[in-house]
């Protein structure tokens, strides 16, 4: 180029040299970028596997073509990953999840509780027409983070008082099969005389009993998932943290000037504010502002073979969920803190539980419960999109010939007994079910156990559209 010929003539060509290492140099710190990518979804949604199989696809990429739609991997741009978890307060538990399933046989890994994640540092190309100017590589700090959805489902409480809240919950408990697995336990409340002296032992026992009951709700065959407070039912949650004892008072009378001071009724009402501003507001305001996207995972199929009270639950827990990226003008959200997430995926998971014909009903279907949950929620600045996934794809596809017609069929090793099976696994409706639907078991999706996912050699087959997962999220960064 002319100019160039001139600057080098002006300068000398060791000068120029230096200056466009150093604006090299600026380009890549200017252009360093960091994503926090976090994932979330009701318990045994499928997170830390979808994290496992995530992280270990991208630390392979760029030697294994296990990724054919994540433009960076497929182009060869992704040069390096380096993991930086050390670093991090909350490592995500990865080496014992990968060690699980690439073990022989394999296993999924164990129920995880809290907040963790995984740090990468991804090095790669830039697209040609950007290298001149801003170097020929860039980093990207990639923080993948889990945390339980049932957390998000506390998000109410920010904008209730105690009252109101019991009176939500009240509302709740008079629904089956609520109302008659908590009987006792509110008879139990109606016994209390909440105008006396606390009695905090008392309040403790009450609230054990009530996370008791929550986690029978959330056990098969009811397998509820709208259950408040959020903490109080996450596996293993037997910290002695009295935050945590905690329920709605589910009592007819309540005074009209409010609990005495001192009092049982006081307490519960102090320990309610306690878990309010304490655990719930500090998770809004250190971690979710400043996740920049977010990936929501639904087990649509566990809860069709549930049957409806099951399925009607997720969708309500589903709703209240998605309030969290409900960031209207006016939302309460936007006066607690400044949102940053501006893109939301919704993933079916497990996908690999159905023939591969039945994914874009997967697709559909998650579609269709999220339109509903949607209906009050504006997404303002948020770019949504529903994508049926398989993390660690565990079945394969086989033919069998039934009545004289092929009907496509799944093969692999059942979860509950490790036995080999092949099935016919079902149809994904492509309507929201009528309540006729439900009286007929029609749905009866098959758990599986998991198909060895190697250490090394890495092969698209091994998932269900992780790299469409990854494309989706993280396009836009690779410049
Ligand atoms: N076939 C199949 N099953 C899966 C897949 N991912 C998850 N699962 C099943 O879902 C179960 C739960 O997966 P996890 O990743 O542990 O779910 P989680 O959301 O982290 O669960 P918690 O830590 O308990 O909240 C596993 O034990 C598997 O049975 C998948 O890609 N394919
Ligand atoms: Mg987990």
């Amino acid at each position: 180029m002319a100019i160039g010929r001139k600057i080098k003539g002006w300068l000398g060509e060791e000068r120029v040299e230096a200056l466009r290492g150093r604006l090299h140099e600026i380009g890549e710190q200017t252009t360093e970028r960091h994503l926090r990518l976090a994932v979330t979804g009701l318990s045994q949604s499928g997170k830390t596997v979808f994290i496992t199989a995530l992280i270990h696809h991208l630390q392979q990429a760029h030697r294994s073509g296990s990724l054919p739609f994540f433009e960076v991997a497929a182009s060869e741009r992704l040069v390096s990953t380096r993991n930086l978890s050390a670093e991090s307060d909350n490592p995500f538990p990865l080496d014992e999840a990968l060690a699980g399933l690439s073990q022989e046989p394999p296993r999924w890994p164990e129920s995880t509780r809290g907040l963790s994640e995984v740090r990468l540092a991804l090095r790669y190309r830039r697209p040609a027409g950007l290298r001149r100017v801003l170097g020929e590589t860039g980093t990207l700090y990639l923080d993948v983070i889990d945390y339980p959805g049932e957390w998000l489902l506390d998000l109410p409480m920010l904008q209730l008082d105690f009252g109101q809240w019991c009176k939500q919950q009240s509302r709740l408990f008079a629904r089956e099969p609520r109302s008659s697995l908590s009987a006792q336990w509110r008879a139990r409340l109606q016994e209390v005389d909440w105008a006396a002296p606390a009695q905090p032992d008392l309040i403790r026992t009450l609230s054990l009993e009530f996370s008791g009951l929550l986690q029978q709700l959330r056990e098969d065959p009811y397998a509820l998932s709208l259950l408040q407070p959020g903490r109080l039912v996450l596996p293993g949650e037997e910290t002695d943290d009295e935050r945590l004892h905690l329920f709605p008072l589910l009592v007819d009378s309540w005074p009209e000037n409010g609990w005495p001071e001192g009092s049982n009724g006081a307490l519960l009402e102090q320990r309610y504010h306690r878990y309010r501003d304490e655990l719930v507001r500090p998770f809004y305001t250190k971690h979710f502002a400043r996740f920049d996207r977010q990936i929501v995972l639904v087990d649509c199929l566990k809860t069709l073979n549930r049957g409806e009270e099951c399925f009607r639950d997720m969708q309500a827990a589903l709703t209240d969920i998605l309030q969290s990226f409900n960031y209207g003008r006016s939302g309460f959200l936007r006066r607690l803190f400044s949102p940053r997430i501006d893109r939301v995926l919704f993933a079916s998971t497990k996908a690999d539980h159905v023939t591969s014909n039945q994914h874009h009903n997967l697709d559909r279907f998650l579609e269709l419960i999220i339109q509903d949950a949607q209906r009050d929620v504006r997404f303002e600045g948020i770019e949504t999109r529903c994508m049926a996934v398989a993390s660690v794809r565990s079945t394969e596809a086989a033919q069998a010939r039934v009545d004289g017609q092929q009907l496509s069929c799944l093969r692999g090793r059942r979860k509950s007994d490790g036995e080999e099976v092949a099935l016919f696994p079902g149809e994904v409706p492509v309507e929201l079910p009528e309540p006729s639907d439900w009286n007929e078991e029609r749905f009866r999706f098959v758990d599986f156990a998991p198909a060895r996912l190697p250490m090394n050699s890495l092969k698209a087959r091994h998932h269900i559209r992780l790299d469409q997962v990854l494309e989706y999220m993280m396009e836009d960064l690779f410049r």
